[in-house]
């Protein structure tokens, strides 16, 4: 047994409440070691009465390196003190906060452990994160107003390209706004989307509008708030969710209080709303004041600042209670102070405990995600694993299981629940391109990214084979040509969004890989609630796999040969089975 692997930690993604009844507990043991894990609890008030409950753990995961156990427990009075055991052949061992006994009489865990216990001291129900739960039905699709649709040609920049032939550029326009969007709902609806996510919409000079001028109002050439209005509506009148994104880490360089600062300097009364490093305020060669990365044009803003924190929740409120959107999409979200952040959850919770809070964070975000920040993230980590094994050929199946099952462990389960996985955004290349316009693997990720645990999110475009490299390249035009448009793709997607819908298994049921081997490049995974058992198998390599199942399946969709209980896949293939 190796001790060293073996890790916990208290009020951590190892132990937390998962909901207002139930603690999580999970433990790490190098990967192989253990026969058996038990997690031993009890009332830390009552223990020499009650005695341990003793509970067998359950591995539910593992990499290349170590095991993950897991068990969970309703303890009555919502507390309790826990040590565990571990049995591997011979040896038993038992841990607790102050460290390890190797003791084969282990039955006296009272009396060796009573004073070293781990605790989880009481699980109060305001601090449990509890991620709304339409999020888990949800797919979501994101939008880039200003390539979406060409609504409204009144509003039209002064200057616009050809929508359908013209190259996206940093810096020109096309002219979409929100009645193109309006106009396009049904597509949305057909395809199976119940949520959309929207890039910014508030007044700003750029076509991508990160660089905001007024958080009150939207851009002039997408529409008004009328119309914002109007759009919530209806969406809402179809079933689609709307999330707007939340530029508030920065303004833009022409935001009214940043201008205060630039015509009037030291005496602007805005001048500790932004970071000035010296006065007068220079752009260029260098901003002397901070910004975005490098930006000029996005000066950050002192999120402490009492004025700055009203501003910003009053535009975080009235987006949500006086328009009706239902949540918020937090951009550079890492960069902004935390307790911001916990304000800004009060406000918006306040105005709709059901808005959802994602932050757009690349990394393992935990600290964010302990319910007094965000509801989730954007799955980064987990896109890139996807793309890495399905569309890029560059990590085998062990790795690939590995770095998700890590991820899995990172956050508390209802954050995996509500995750929001995306391939691609206005931000990275798009998935057909990044996957070298190979369809294959393209539906191989968008397979996995659809029957995976969290909500998925399609770019637009990408339902109709939509191409592009990285930023601007990514953000052309949406192809409303029919005859430029793949309606195989799309006809794949609408049913996958459909298979996914009509089971809860594959949205919210139990994960698990049933293969995942070093050197391999096909992995088997299963998901159940509700007693049904789906089975999907997927072939990211270049001959055929056959695999053994675990029962007796039926094919549901995708390419796949059954022969008794033995599987057989192409290439680039996958098949979703169902369990009879
Ligand atoms: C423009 C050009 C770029 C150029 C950049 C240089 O288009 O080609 O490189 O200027 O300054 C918005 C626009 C961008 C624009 C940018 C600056 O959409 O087109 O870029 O403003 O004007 C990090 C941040 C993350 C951020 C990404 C872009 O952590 O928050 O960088 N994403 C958000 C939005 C963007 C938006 C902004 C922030 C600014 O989603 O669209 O850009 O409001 C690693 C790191 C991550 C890093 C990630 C991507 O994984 O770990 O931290 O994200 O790569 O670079």
């Amino acid at each position: 047994m190796l001790l060293e692997a073996i890790y916990h930690r208290p009020k951590s993604n190892y132990a937390y409440a998962y909901d207002e009844k139930t603690i999580h507990i999970r433990v790490r043991t190098k990967r192989d070691d253990m026969d058996q894990v038990f997690l031993l609890h009890c009332d830390k008030y009552n223990l020499n009465e009650t005695g341990f409950t003793k509970v067998e753990m359950k591995k539910i995961a593992s990499d290349s390196l170590f095991d993950y156990y897991h068990a969970e427990a309703q303890p009555e009075f919502r507390r309790f003190a826990y040590l565990f055991q571990f049995i591997s052949g011979e040896e038993t061992v038992a841990m607790n906060e102050v460290g390890f006994v190797t003791d084969k009489e282990f039955d006296d865990a009272t009396v060796l452990f009573a004073t070293g216990l781990f605790e989880y001291p009481f699980l109060n129900a305001i601090d449990v994160n509890k991620p709304p739960q339409w999020v888990k039905d949800a797919i979501f699709y994101q939008i880039f107003p200003e390539r979406f649709g060409n609504g409204d040609p009144s509003l039209n920049p002064e200057k616009i390209e050809d929508w359908e032939t013209a190259k996206p550029e940093r810096d020109n326009f096309f002219g979409g706004d929100l009645q193109g969007v309006i106009d396009h709902l049904d597509h949305l609806v057909e395809l199976g989307i119940n949520c959309i996510y929207f890039t910014p919409i508030f007044e700003a000079t750029t076509n991508h509008k990160y660089d905001t001028v007024d958080y009150m109002k939207v851009d002039p050439h997408f529409g008004d708030n009328e119309l914002a209005k109007t759009l919530v509506a209806k969406c809402h009148e179809k079933g689609i969710k709307v999330m707007l994104d939340a530029v508030f880490n920065h303004s833009g360089y022409f935001f009214g209080p940043f201008q205060d600062v630039v015509k009037n300097g030291e005496a602007s009364k805005y001048k500790d709303w932004f970071y000035i490093r010296e006065f007068p305020i220079v752009a260029e060669p260098k901003p002397n004041y901070d910004t975005f990365a490098f930006t000029g044009q996005m000066p950050k803003l002192n999120t402490e600042h009492p004025e700055v924190k009203a501003y910003l929740l009053e535009v975080a409120r009235y987006w949500i209670a006086d328009i009706g959107c239902d949540g918020w999409r937090l951009d550079v979200a890492n960069e902004v102070d935390h307790q911001f952040w916990r304000e800004f959850r009060q406000v918006v919770k306040g105005a709709n405990p059901d808005a959802y809070i994602l932050g757009e964070i690349w990394h393992n975000s935990l600290p964010w995600l302990q319910g007094d920040q965000f509801d989730a993230v954007m799955n980064y980590p987990v896109t890139n694993s996807i793309l890495e094994f399905f569309c890029k050929d560059q990590i085998d199946a062990e790795e690939f299981m590995g770095r998700l099952d890590a991820m899995m462990l990172a956050y508390p389960q209802q954050v995996n629940e509500t995750a929001f996985n995306l391939l691609d955004s206005h931000d990275t290349a798009r998935l057909l391109t990044i996957c070298n316009e190979d369809k294959k693997r393209m539906k191989l990720a968008a397979t996995f990214q659809l029957t995976y645990m969290g909500a998925p999110c399609i770019y637009y475009g990408d339902e109709f084979g939509m191409t592009g490299g990285n930023d601007p390249d990514c953000r052309k035009p949406m192809v409303w040509n029919k005859e430029k448009q793949d309606h195989e793709l799309f006809d794949y997607y609408k049913e996958m969004i459909k298979l996914r819908k009509e089971n809860r298994a594959l949205r919210d049921g139990s994960f698990r890989f049933i293969e995942a081997a070093k050197g391999s490049k096909h992995i088997v995974f299963e998901r159940e609630a509700d007693g049904n058992r789906f089975v999907v198998v997927m072939n990211g390599g270049t001959e055929a796999v056959e695999v053994q199942m675990p029962g007796s399946f039926d094919v549901v969709t995708g390419n796949g040969t059954i022969d008794g209980e033995k599987v057989s896949v192409g290439a680039l293939e996958y098949v979703v089975l169902k369990g009879k």
